[in-house]
């Protein structure tokens, strides 16, 4: 049968191929993890976790899963490598929203305090956000940012003496400084806290020692495998051994149903690149990039948040071009150029206006761009938003 999907398809790939693609939380896969995700694994049903698993856990609800146990252990082996950790390991959350919400429920309670950062400052939707399960779930304070941008730590730690949460967020999707999780979780043993870790946009920097680990200091860490992991798109949870059965319950069954074993494969064959010492090359020059095309804009006088960039990702706001967010956006489109709208620090307009737009280097650097190409591109955005204020 003749399936209008593969010219969908098609039409896809093209677009792939010839646009500049700056949405700092995609990337290009290998043709190995396309593969993985693409096979048979797609038909089995395999409710339940691998043999292996800790007591309490183990087993499945279906036959025929000899082969998926052993994948999905070495799917979980393999992730343990490439953190270099014995943290406890579960592969199967579908999303990063998914994981955040298994860990949520695999601790907590409807009503207990979470203190995080807010999505204008540049958290997630899962991190607290009224319209998300987890600002009507949970008790939401958040801490501030400095006004350069900086998460303000003085604040965190006053918050959490004052609500005393019941755990404390870090992460974001949308901040490019060095998050200090030495801190957080100093605070979070103070008040007794969980202390949890969302490292979905720098996982890969995590992983090839790009910023600071949160293995040793965080209780539970949530990622996703598709940003600069460069794998499928899914989610994982790390944790520590003690909470290694909580953790489980709260994927299967607490929050999911049958894993997604073809998505667990290619997060597998994800696992393995990170493992090689050529990824770790790749992220060094993920930063390097990101901070050259940083530097530029910075050098034709636009405004960056915090200043500048430790990470994969920079923010442009562009409050003083009188521009949208969602106008830059939409007109880089028509030139080839993909990033997405974001909120700033303080923001004043709706998310889907936005008075900013984010900017990231995992996927050009994929594809073989260096500092040069990310410069011309950042000059490149100039003339475009130039013409566009010229056009006013
Ligand atoms: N939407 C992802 C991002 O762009 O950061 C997070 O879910």
């Amino acid at each position: 049968m003749q399936s209008k999907v593969f010219e969908i398809i098609e039409k896809e790939k093209e677009r792939q191929a010839h646009t500049i693609e700056l949405i700092a939380s995609e990337n290009f896969v290998s043709e190995n993890v396309l593969r993985a995700v693409g096979s048979c694994l797609t038909n089995k049903y395999s409710e339940g976790y691998p043999a292996e698993r800790p007591a309490g856990n183990r087993g499945r609800y279906y036959g025929g899963c000899e082969n998926v146990d052993v994948l999905e252990q070495y799917c979980c082996d393999m992730w343990q490598k490439a953190f270099h950790t014995d943290y406890h390991v579960n592969v199967q959350p579908h999303s990063g929203a998914s994981a955040n919400l298994a860990a949520y429920m695999s601790v907590l309670k409807p009503g207990d305090t979470i203190l995080a950062m807010s999505l204008d400052n540049g958290g997630h939707l899962t991190h607290g956000s009224p319209v998300n399960f987890s600002g009507r779930l949970f008790n939401m304070v958040f801490y501030d940012v400095d006004a350069s941008g900086r998460i303000d730590m003085e604040d965190v730690r006053k918050k959490a003496e004052d609500c005393k949460p019941a755990l404390i967020l870090a992460g974001a999707s949308a901040y490019s400084r060095i998050l200090d999780f030495r801190t957080f979780a100093d605070i979070a043993q103070s008040c007794g806290a969980y202390f949890m870790v969302d490292m979905a946009h720098i996982a890969g920097l995590v992983a090839a020692g790009d910023h600071p680990s949160p293995f040793g200091l965080a209780d539970i860490i949530t990622t996703t495998t598709h940003k600069t992991l460069r794998g499928p798109r899914g989610g994982l949870i790390f944790c520590r051994p003690e909470l290694a059965r909580k953790i489980d319950s709260g994927v299967f069954p607490g929050t999911q149903g049958g894993p997604l074993q073809h998505v667990i494969a290619g997060k597998a064959v994800a696992a393995e690149e990170a493992c090689d010492p050529s990824f770790a090359e790749y992220i060094h020059n993920v930063v390097k990039n990101c901070k050259a095309m940083c530097d530029a804009f910075l050098a034709m006088g636009y405004h960056v948040v915090t200043g500048g960039t430790d990470n994969h990702l920079f923010l442009l706001d562009l409050t003083d071009t009188g521009l949208t967010g969602k106008e830059v956006q939409n007109e880089l489109d028509k030139h080839g150029i993909t990033l997405n709208k974001n909120c700033v620090p303080g923001e004043t307009r709706s998310p889907q206006q936005a008075s900013g737009v984010r900017v990231g280097t995992a996927a050009m650097t994929t594809k073989g761009y260096t500092e040069e190409d990310f410069v011309r591109v950042a000059h490149r955005i100039d003339e475009i938003i130039r013409a566009m204020r010229q056009a006013r």
